[in-house]
């Protein structure tokens, strides 16, 4: 019993059964009532929400006069052209903020930042405060404003060659992963919509949050572009394509949820950094079934990071002609980020990751961004929100570089990489 309790505690805690058959693999005796406990068809399972209660839609309800007397456009709340990367109103990077998709059209916004605090979908919480964390930006010195500074290996400054804005944060029911999906959902769609002048749409990054919110996420860029149009490349120690205790969608779900739905193709998902226990053996061969493209650090280990790297980005182009990308910051290894809900031994460096997050912004057509399951409570030094901060920096500089024309293999600006002698 003690053992069956433990097992179910730990499965709980990491998101680990993939089926209910795996739930009760503890305790593997024939007779056990416990591997023949499903629940009774005629017992509903769950307290109703109470409808007539106030604040029932408290958490979505937004304002109705957020364009009233003004023109449309991003609005710049900081009192002076620029500053330390501590202070200022804290947006995300300073930038000037929107309210209403006629925002983004009347500014030709290229990225618009948002934040999802989904906190519930992981059963290991903290995630809720990724977003604050992230705007606030603690131990971040890099200035922003007029004095906004060029990434050094391409002397691009996306600060310089992109507009961009904070969108604010996506309602979400602190209480219900369910009832918060339809509303993230509805907001990336509506950046996704905005169609600029140039040909091209508003891109979304969305700074999480627990990792439940790439279903809402996907499906949203999925709504605007079409299902089977868009590739996903998934950064993580975890494969996220169980469901857990009945829940159709939680932090370790949302894969599943995408397949179950149609809505991306196996062969044009493709995972990087998986480790750990999970995936098992099962899960494994389900990924093979569906057709996934998957890069373990077990190959990563015996083959070098830039063999694999060159795979992905290989892989990426080789697909549908848009690619959104989700980054779960337990990519990294706990050395660098320990301020995340289910952190694994045994991950990428800040030095591998980079590169690959900026190539893929550069050289594939990426249209939405995430990044998940920053949890700066568990972050004392800060050290997961320095690299929290630099992948999503990573990534606008390789938009940047996009815009710009610049999307040669790998680029590095000459005078940076090397000092010139022979
Ligand atoms: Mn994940």
């Amino acid at each position: 019993m003690k053992k069956v309790s433990l097992g179910i505690f730990l499965m709980a805690v990491l998101g680990w059964f993939s089926s209910p058959v795996h739930a009760v693999g503890v305790d593997d005796t024939p007779e056990s009532d416990r591997e023949r406990a499903h629940a009774p068809a005629d017992v509903e399972p769950i307290i109703p929400l109470n409808k007539a209660d106030e604040t029932y839609d408290l958490w979505k309800l937004i304002r109705d006069d957020l364009s009233e007397g003004r023109e449309p456009g991003p609005i710049n709340v900081q009192r002076t052209w620029g500053g330390t990367g501590w202070q200022g109103i804290p947006t995300f990077f300073r930038l000037p903020v929107a309210l209403v998709p006629e925002d983004l059209k009347a500014g030709q916004v290229d990225v618009a930042i948002m934040g999802a605090h989904t906190d519930m979908g992981l059963g290991s919480r903290g995630a809720n405060r990724g977003p604050a964390a992230f705007r606030e930006a603690r131990h971040e010195y890099a200035t922003w404003g007029e004095y906004s500074m060029a990434h050094m290996p391409t002397l691009v400054n996306p600060f310089q060659e992109l507009t961009m804005v904070d969108y604010g944060d996506a309602p979400v029911d602190p209480l219900s992963t369910e009832r918060s999906m339809d509303e993230i959902r509805k907001y990336v769609r509506d950046i996704a919509s905005v169609e600029l002048e140039n040909g091209e749409r508003t891109i979304p990054i969305i700074i999480g949050g627990d990792h439940s919110l790439a279903y809402p996420n996907i499906a949203g860029v999925v709504d605007v572009y079409g299902k089977g149009n868009v590739g996903v490349i998934h950064f993580d120690a975890h494969y996220d394509a169980t469901q857990m205790m009945g829940h159709l969608i939680t932090h370790g779900a949302w894969v599943k949820r995408l397949f179950l739905e149609g809505l991306v193709p196996g062969k044009n998902f493709i995972q990087v950094a998986l480790r750990g226990y999970y995936p098992d053996k099962d899960s494994f061969e389900w990924m093979r079934e569906q057709g996934f493209r998957y890069h373990p650090m077990a190959e990563v280990e015996r083959r070098g990071w830039d063999a694999v790297m060159k795979d992905v980005i290989k892989e990426a182009k080789d697909g549908p002609e848009y690619l959104y990308i989700s980054f779960d910051l337990d990519t990294l290894d706990p050395a660098f980020a320990p301020g995340t809900g289910t952190p694994e031994p045994g991950g990428l460096t800040p030095r591998e990751a980079f590169p690959i997050v900026r190539r893929l912004c550069a050289e594939t057509n990426v249209i939405g961004f995430d990044l998940v399951e920053f949890a700066p409570e568990r972050d004392p030094t800060y050290v997961t929100g320095l690299n929290a901060n630099r992948i999503v920096r990573e990534c606008l500089t390789g938009i940047a570089m996009r815009k710009k024309g610049i999307t040669e293999e790998d680029y590095l600006s000459p005078l940076t990489v090397d000092d010139g002698r022979e």
